[in-house]
């Protein structure tokens, strides 16, 4: 697609909207940006008013149907009104990453899946800076139009690869994406306030491996295997399992097919089954551009992790303290509670995804109490409380609160709220930062 002298449309104006913007207006083209909320980021407003870029806020107006092509950020959903309207027009709509791919020379590594996704992004970015120039983008929070601008990938450039995760928002509107490599982690409910079904979302996810040179799979998750069974040309397996994959699990430590280089999982700094798998899939994604085995493992050997997910932060009195707020669905939930034997106190909450929380009833063993706080209270309740003991708190703050008074040595509170933040929080930072604030005024 040539953008040289076309009018573009972007619909919303945060950081995917402000960056293409100015990643259109680098090109010299016509740009109008419009956003529903009356007040957007206001430095936003100012800065591409300055730019010369039409700005409307506080509506959609039918303006966006002047445009030649409509860019959309990911937080918009298919289902508004307007969408209506601009397919009766034929106007062509692509995503955000589809407008910055376009114009980028460099070639994609792209990562997808409901959990997991920016830890995975992140080690991998770890691993294979230590041999080849890379960048990263996209969901972790930093849009590709800006990677794209800030760095000149439309020229010949000095960059390796770009690491790219993916949410199924960005999928959406995503038709010539072109990826080197490109891979899914595993696949649970979400988002189901924008898609009609669990087979809609699934399917929006598959679409990361259309125009993809190799293709990486989980053979552990069930749904994404059977997708993959009548595939086969250029796939390629992730599995603990040592029939799967060239990397694997073995009486605890992670160990390759090709070489001698194993690492006792004790020694990695993130816990839990699922990151084991996180780290099998960056390991093979770094295989496959042909980084050596030791930084593999070196690299994941020193890998830290990421605040908010699963984040020991505090371990006072013999109780440890995990700050675990990115887990905004159930199947993150339970990932985390695979990671602790016993004693946890589970603080779980926000608004809900789904209502029937009783999956969490298979870890009945390891639980000594849930708080469950928020909109979702009731049905965590409803669902588990009769095998688990459960106390209903409307508030975060008193939740936590509660959560230490019901703890003692040996304990391990675990915030997993398996919910979304909006209810009390901006966003699931903020939720974390205010957990780990609560707990550590209390032992100031
Ligand atoms: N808006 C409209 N009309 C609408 C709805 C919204 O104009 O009908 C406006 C809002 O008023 C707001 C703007 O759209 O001003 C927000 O756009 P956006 O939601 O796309 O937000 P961005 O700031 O561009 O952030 C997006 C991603 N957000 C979402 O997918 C919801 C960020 O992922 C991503 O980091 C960023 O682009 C850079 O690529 C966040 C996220 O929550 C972290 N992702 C979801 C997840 O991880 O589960 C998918």
């Amino acid at each position: 697609m040539n953008f040289k002298d076309k009018y573009i449309g972007i619909i919303g104006l945060g950081k995917s909207g402000y960056w293409s913007a100015k990643l259109a207006k680098s090109l010299d083209c016509n740009v109008f940006i419009s956003d529903k909320n009356i007040e957007p980021n206001h430095p936003y407003v100012q800065d591409l008013e300055q730019l010369n870029v039409e700005v409307e806020v506080g509506k959609h107006s039918d303006k966006i149907l002047d445009c030649d092509v409509i860019i959309k950020s990911p937080g918009i959903s298919n289902k508004i009104n307007l969408f209506k309207k601009i397919s009766n027009h034929n106007i062509p709509v692509i995503s955000e990453i589809e407008f910055a791919s376009l114009l980028s020379n460099v070639d994609n590594i792209c990562v997808t899946g409901t959990n997991g996704k920016t830890t995975t992004v992140s080690l991998i970015f770890d691993i294979i800076s230590s041999e080849l120039n890379i960048l990263k983008s996209g969901n972790i929070g930093i849009p590709f139009s800006r990677v794209v601008l800030e760095n000149k990938l439309y020229k010949k450039n000095k960059y390796d690869y770009c690491v790219l995760e993916l949410s199924s928002f960005q999928l959406e509107h995503s038709y010539y994406l072109k990826k080197e490599i490109s891979a899914i982690l595993n696949i649970s409910v979400d988002h189901m306030d924008r898609y009609d079904s669990f087979k809609q979302y699934l399917d929006t996810k598959m679409k990361i491996f259309e125009n993809s040179n190799f293709c990486i799979y989980n053979f552990d998750d069930k749904q994404i295997k059977e997708r993959f069974l009548s595939h086969n040309q250029n796939c390629f397996a992730f599995s603990l399992n040592k029939s799967h994959g060239n990397f694997y699990l073995d009486n605890n430590k992670i160990r390759s097919k090709n070489s001698n280089y194993s690492l006792d999982i004790h020694r990695c700094k993130l816990k839990g089954v699922h990151n084991i798998s996180n780290f099998l899939a960056a390991a093979t994604i770094a295989k496959k551009v042909n980084i050596s085995e030791k930084n593999i493992f070196k690299a994941i050997k020193n890998f830290e992790g990421l605040t908010h997910r699963f984040e020991h932060f505090l371990t006072k009195d013999g109780i440890d303290f995990i700050n675990d707020s990115k887990s905004t669905n159930i199947d993150s939930a339970i990932m985390a509670l695979k990671s602790i034997d016993s004693n946890v106190i589970l603080i779980m909450g926000g608004i809900p995804k789904e209502e029937d929380f009783s999956s969490i009833l298979q870890f009945k063993n390891n639980i000594e109490t849930i708080i469950a706080y928020g909109k979702a209270a009731k049905s965590i309740y409803d669902s588990l409380s009769k095998e688990i003991n459960v106390i209903v708190i409307e508030g975060f703050k008193e939740a936590v609160n509660m959560s230490l008074k019901c703890a003692n040595t040996g304990s391990t509170v675990l915030l997993s709220p398996a919910c979304s933040s909006f209810d009390q929080f901006k966003n699931f930072e903020e939720r974390g930062i205010s957990f780990k604030n609560i707990v550590e005024r209390f032992y100031a």
